[in-house]
């Protein structure tokens, strides 16, 4: 039989098999290497417990938390309260690119900006690639475009501490997490390895540990990755196939940064360079 590991609690992993949670218990070559969300062949031991034969391959392994098979991260920011952050943002971005993990930016908290403002940051992320949704917890602004979004899938939230990552975990599910706790249980919360995917109404997981609140970007990507991490740089070519897009002639990157769609956003190209230096690159 299939089962897909939905917890783990200190050295308990929690394994769903055809509807029913059992305690697995890995074959010894598989401790240490079976995380929340991986698919294994399991055999019923008891009512209680479950014997991991065999882990199945995974599409993605996500580092923070560590997920695998993760269909969509849910990059939540808000417009206000706190404002939005591009460095962090794009850090996030660059990192789940890295790792296969398609990704999603909700921009939250629409109800305190106004207008314009979350045009030009759904413009700027919609021009580099991505899906963007405005929505509001107060006023219920998009939220069915996300839910939309995430139904049937392993769904990870990600983002800095009060965007609304919880809040927008109980309008859609129905749940009663913690808002503003959760993240905020003390020292403790950070260095918990505890992790669940709930199972959502709709179909599909939602996990409740959130990713990246805080991230640095050099304890997940190296220099050389960055080019290809940021999206939109991927639709130009460059003269060089190694090109930093910091300096070099025939950069097509650096040849094709402006505001009009379909070019490399300043905004973006700001971020990038902070994070090569950040990466010991350029200046
Ligand atoms: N005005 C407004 N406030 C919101 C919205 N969404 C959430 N909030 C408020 O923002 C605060 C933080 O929300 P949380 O859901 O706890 O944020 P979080 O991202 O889970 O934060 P951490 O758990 O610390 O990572 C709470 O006081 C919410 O009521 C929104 O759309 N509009
Ligand atoms: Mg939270
Ligand atoms: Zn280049």
């Amino acid at each position: 039989m299939i089962g897909r590991i939905i917890y783990k609690k200190g050295p308990h992993l929690g394994v769903e098999v055809e509807d029913r949670t059992y305690i697995g218990l890995p074959k010894k070559r598989l401790r240490g290497r079976i995380f929340v969300g991986d698919l294994v062949e399991a055999e019923v031991v008891d009512k209680k417990h479950v014997k991991l034969l065999h882990l199945l391959p995974r599409k993605n392994l996500l580092p923070k938390p560590k997920v695998a098979n993760v269909d969509l991260a849910v990059v939540v920011f808000a417009l206000k309260l706190p404002n939005i952050d591009p460095l962090h943002l794009d850090s996030i971005l660059a990192i789940l690119e890295k790792h296969g993990v398609e990704s999603l930016v909700v921009l939250n908290k629409v109800d305190l900006a106004e207008p314009q403002e979350y045009e030009q940051w759904r413009f700027i992320y919609e021009n580099a690639g991505y899906k963007v949704v405005g929505t509001s917890v107060k006023t219920g602004e998009g939220l069915d475009t996300l839910r939309e979004a995430i139904k049937g899938k392993t769904v990870v939230l990600a983002g800095p501490s009060g965007a609304g990552k919880t809040s927008l975990i109980n309008v859609l599910t129905g749940l009663s997490l913690k808002v503003g706790e959760i993240g905020r249980h003390g020292k403790g919360r950070h260095t918990t390895t505890d992790i669940t995917l709930l199972e959502a109404p709709f179909g599909g997981y939602v996990c409740d540990t959130p990713g990246f609140a805080k991230v640095e970007i050099s304890h997940f990507v190296e220099a050389h990755e960055l080019p290809k991490l940021y999206r939109e740089f991927l639709r130009f070519g460059c003269r060089f196939s190694d090109c930093t897009h910091l300096h070099e002639p025939g950069c097509g990157v650096i040849a094709n940064i402006g505001e009009k769609a379909g070019k490399v956003h300043p905004e973006r190209y700001r971020t990038y360079r902070l994070l090569m230096k950040k990466l010991g690159v350029g200046v």
